[in-house]
């Protein structure tokens, strides 16, 4: 039978060329010297390419090979085609010669690369010079393809697919920490800001120049990140929340708006930074580059001073100037609107919270605190509160049961959770507050001017740490949801091509993780399993995960799993990784609360600023309020529901666009400049679904040749025996010739109306019949030659 796996064995001829694992380089390629086959198995000999003392060795049976149970050495491409700028190009597409064209391409400094419609982005940690004005001008207006990747061509195919079908898009910026998502949504919204449409009728060609409204949509970045970037081990400017920013035009396609959602910042950072990493930005830019006057009305110190800020030992990030970078937080809110007294009330909110921080609580078995201790008096100050009654409820406790309401001490560390409660219920709020006035800014005044949307998401990639918590779970699950979105729209396309093309297909199964994110967030799933747990009274994490082993052991068993060694632990097997979640800390992360008293206190407080801020914005959801209760007693919606509803409600909103996929990929640990890791890289392309991608297309029919390219190639291969060359046959008749000529298993391939799809690795075989055939012309000829002489 010809074109079965074993024929493909015959491809492995001398100087063919095959990728190995390798555990440091990832993939090593390595060619073949000989071949030894019998009538029950095979054993290649293959002399490593670049380590010439390393031989590497293929040996299978030949059923094995046949039942597709041992795979061949994945092929290496020709070596012309290893830096194509789409990966779907690539003849064989396989892992490692996916990651080669992505290193070659990253070593001759081309840091953007298709892989169909994703683009993936490998960061240069350097200075690229790619994102000039000019640059900017030369991708407006021209197609994709027509260019070299880049993320202003996917903008650019986002703006035109947004008026050719008049629908709203999204651009979908995807990565781990680090990897430069924020840095390509910049850029991408820069080339909004700044493109001309060259074809828009009745537009001016701006160059550079900005509209009022296009400055502002600009300025929301300074601003977002001096609240809500920070410095950690990974990235010194790293996004502590997720972004999804609209980009509203009119129908001329003109910016006339924008609107800012946002996603679960990270609350513990306010309170506590690991070792060389910062709370947020705006904290030091406050040290830094306040005024004399704000100084000396603030209290303001040194950041080294606050405890908030000095726990890690790092406050100063080297090529950052904080003062400078205060101004422009100061430049940016004013573009925006943002008037200068409530500039001085944010302000004022900043160091209340630092002097909070500062709140000395001493006490051995009880908590004390002094009625003069000067943080306490200071932070009250700024806070507008009475400085006693906030004391009162940060050392003690209220219990209010049916018949009495019971006052117990806390202890020290009791009462500094408490405070440090306060300072975070404050912050998350003020960041909420930042971002719907930045949106109150930025909408465009008469709503019914705005036609459609180019939404831009910056959100965090799948995490998978030494030790990972809540912040890593709501995460994980935000990444589960958007590669299903992914999986299912590839899926589609892949699709939609066959159906085109009227060919027979069935349809393929790919690793659905539906059945994952059930287990998250469904009735009974983990989410809701910890909201219960959070509202019993005796509630705990260990109960939290008891609950898990009891069931979802076996209800899940494919996706859940007890660690062998932990009894307050849970393993979930996300599409990428396995991830260990440590229970600890996900009740009371989940429940985010202050105590009532305390939250009554701040709601009567004299600051009408902090008053103001912390109204629940009239969108959030109430769980289960009676008319008669306050807001306060009513049952208060955990952040696992609110980030569990506003995923939700993100993913309806991605659903209802054309989406755009850019994959952002950290070559390297330690951030150095052109360094390409394999290992690294492998794993992200897995991570972020490139691969499973791959797999999806490579288990249908990856390989497209148009009739007319496939019969020019192969026109060699047809049997001359029954050839009358006076005929002028059509490219799909000769094309019908080769394959049946050549290709018995039908299976193999699949004739559509204007191109042949075949199944992966079969156009390694016709290659290879067509470079015998070749071969033995060659030698024909030379021989008649001989027969001359
Ligand atoms: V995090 O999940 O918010 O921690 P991001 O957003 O993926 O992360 P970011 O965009 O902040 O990463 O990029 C990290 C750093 O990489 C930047 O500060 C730059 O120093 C560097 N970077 C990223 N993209 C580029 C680029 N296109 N050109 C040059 C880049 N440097
Ligand atoms: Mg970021």
């Amino acid at each position: 039978m010809t074109g079965s796996n074993l024929e493909l064995i015959e491809v492995y001829s001398a100087g063919i060329k095959a990728w190995f694992p390798d555990e440091e380089l990832g993939w090593v390629s390595a060619s073949v010297i000989s071949k030894e086959t019998n009538s029950k198995s095979v054993k290649i000999l293959f002399q490593d390419d670049i380590n010439a003392e390393k031989q590497h060795v293929f040996e299978a049976a030949l059923a094995d090979i046949e039942s597709n149970k041992v795979g061949l050495p994945p092929l290496r491409n020709p070596p012309k085609m290893e830096n194509t700028d789409d990966l779907t190009n690539l003849s064989y597409l396989n892992e490692p010669s996916v990651l080669n064209t992505i290193k070659t391409r990253y070593e001759e400094k081309n840091i953007y690369t298709y892989s169909g419609i994703v683009l993936i982005a490998a960061n240069p940690f350097a200075r690229v010079q790619i994102y000039e004005p000019e640059i900017i001008q030369k991708y407006s207006g021209s197609r994709r393809g027509e260019l070299e990747p880049h993320l202003f061509a996917i903008a650019e195919d986002a703006y035109r697919c947004m008026i050719r079908d008049n629908k709203n898009q999204t651009i979908i910026v995807s990565g781990e920490s680090g990897a430069g998502k924020t840095v390509s949504a910049k850029y991408i919204m820069r080339y909004f800001a700044t493109a001309d449409d060259k074809e828009a009728s009745g537009k001016q060609a701006k160059g550079e120049t900005m509209t009022e409204v296009e400055e502002q949509i600009l300025a929301t970045n300074p601003i977002m990140e001096a609240f809500g970037n920070a410095k950690t081990t990974r990235n010194d400017n790293s996004s502590r929340f997720g972004k999804y920013i609209e980009i509203q035009f009119d129908k001329q396609r003109n910016i006339v708006g924008a609107k800012n959602k946002t996603y679960l910042l990270e609350r513990s950072r306010l309170i506590f930074q690991p070792e060389t990493e910062r709370n947020y930005h705006i904290f030091y830019q406050l040290c830094a580059g306040a005024s004399e006057a704000e100084r000396q009305e603030l209290a303001l110190k040194e950041w080294s001073e606050f405890h908030y800020l000095n726990q890690s030992g790092t406050g100063v990030i080297p090529s950052v100037d904080d003062a400078k970078d205060f101004q422009e937080t100061r430049t940016a809110l004013n573009t925006i609107g943002i008037h200068k007294k409530t500039q001085s009330d944010i302000f004022r909110l900043l160091a209340a919270l630092l002097h909070l921080g500062d709140i000395d609580i001493g006490g051995r078995n009880d908590a004390t605190l002094a009625d003069d201790e000067p943080s306490l008096l200071k932070a009250t100050q700024l806070l507008g509160l009475d400085a006693l009654n906030f004391k009162k409820w940060i050392v003690r406790k209220q219990i209010v049961t049916r018949s009495e309401k019971i006052v117990t001490n806390l202890s020290p560390t009791q009462a500094q959770v408490v405070r440090d409660s306060v300072a975070k219920y404050i912050y998350a709020h003020l960041f909420d507050w930042l971002v719907a006035n930045i949106n109150d800014s930025l909408s465009c005044p008469n709503a019914e001017v705005v036609h459609s949307f180019i939404g831009v998401l910056d959100i965090y990639g799948f995490e998978h740490f030494k030790k990972n918590s809540f912040e890593q779970f709501c995460i994980n699950y935000a990444n589960e949801k958007l590669q299903q979105q992914f999986n299912q729209h590839v899926f589609k396309l892949e699709q939609e091509e066959y159906i085109k093309e009227e060919i027979d297909w069935k349809f393929i199964s790919f690793s659905d993780n539906q059945k994952c994110i059930e287990m998250i967030e469904a009735k009974m799933g983990i989410l809701s399993l910890l909201d219960e747990e959070s509202r019993l009274p005796s509630g705990s994490d260990q109960g939290f995960c008891n609950k898990l082993y009891q069931n979802f052991n076996s209800t899940y068993q494919d996706y859940f799993k007890k660690p062998r060694f932990s009894n307050n632990a849970f393993v979930v097997a996300h599409y990428a990784h396995d991830v260990q979640y440590e229970a600890e800390g996900f009740m009371d992360k989940n429940k985010d609360t202050v105590p009532e008293e305390l939250l009554n206190l701040l709601q009567g407080s004299q600051n009408s600023f902090l008053c103001d801020m912390i109204q629940p914005p009239p969108s959030t959801p109430i769980v289960e309020q009676s008319p008669k209760k306050t807001m306060n007693q009513a049952k208060k919606p955990t952040l696992g529901s609110i980030f569990k509803l506003s995923l939700i409600n993100l993913m309806d909103t991605i659903g209802e666009t054309n989406v755009h996929y850019i994959r952002c990929i950290k070559p390297n640990e330690a951030k150095d400049a052109w360094v390409f890791q394999s290992s690294i890289v492998l794993s992200q392309l897995r991570a972020c679904g490139v691969l499973e991608t791959i797999r999806i297309s490579c288990a249908g029919y990856p390989t497209r040749w148009t009739f007319k390219d496939f019969s020019e190639r192969y026109h060699a291969l047809i049997d001359f025996a029954h050839w009358d060359p006076t005929a002028k046959p059509e490219a799909r008749a000769v094309c019908s010739q080769i394959l049946d000529k050549n290709i018995n298993d039908t299976d193999k391939y699949q004739v559509g109306l204007t191109k042949i799809f075949f199944r992966a690795g079969q156009l390694a075989y016709m290659e290879k019949l067509r470079s015998d055939k070749m071969n033995s012309c060659a030698t024909m000829i030379q021989k008649n030659a001989l027969r001359f002489l």
